[in-house]
């Protein structure tokens, strides 16, 4: 009985230090006009999640984690049918910890596009990405060089060429 207890404190214990670490996760989106929204690993992990299974130079590796459209639009990036004219030229600036910054053109990432879907990703079989990798990282199935792969993403911002 005591037993019992105990082990559901430590239960709920376990989820409460899970459910910190989340929210202690954080990714900024800033848009053209420079506001930014603050995304947490607690919100990814509520929304609809994807898997992809990609080759990782020679090995096959499982990611899982939210399609970037949906990211955006959680942000207020809208896609889609608002997506047209000069917002063609607008791009997703990705930058991580290290300095590392690729770009992928918004277009890439509307799925009216796009014939696959990028991912924010926060887990690799099944466990969260480790201090090297992530928490988060970019994954675009379908690249056949991984060099757009950005590890520790920090910033995504969403720019207009010109
Ligand atoms: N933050 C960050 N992400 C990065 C890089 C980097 O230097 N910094 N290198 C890229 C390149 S060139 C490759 S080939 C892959 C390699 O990732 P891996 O070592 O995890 O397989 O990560 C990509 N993502
Ligand atoms: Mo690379």
């Amino acid at each position: 009985m005591k037993q019992a207890r105990l082990r559901t404190l430590f239960g709920l214990l376990g989820l409460l230090l899970l459910s910190l670490a989340l929210s202690a996760q954080t990714l900024q989106i800033m848009d053209t006009k420079g506001h930014s929204t603050t995304v947490t690993g607690a919100q990814l992990a509520k929304e609809q999640r994807v898997t992809v299974n990609v080759r990782d130079h020679d090995t096959s590796a499982n990611f899982e984690g939210v399609p970037l459209s949906t990211v955006l639009a959680s942000a207020d990036i809208a896609l889609g049918d608002k997506l047209r004219g000069p917002r063609l030229a607008e791009a997703l600036l990705a930058e991580a910890s290290d300095g590392y910054k690729v770009v992928f053109a918004l277009a890439e990432l509307d799925s009216a596009f796009a014939t696959r879907e990028i991912i924010l990703a926060d887990t690799r079989e099944g466990k969260p990405l480790d201090a090297k990798e992530g928490p988060f990282r970019l994954i675009a199935p379908g690249d056949k060089r991984p060099a757009r792969w950005i590890r520790q993403v920090t910033v995504l911002r969403i720019v207009l060429v010109k």
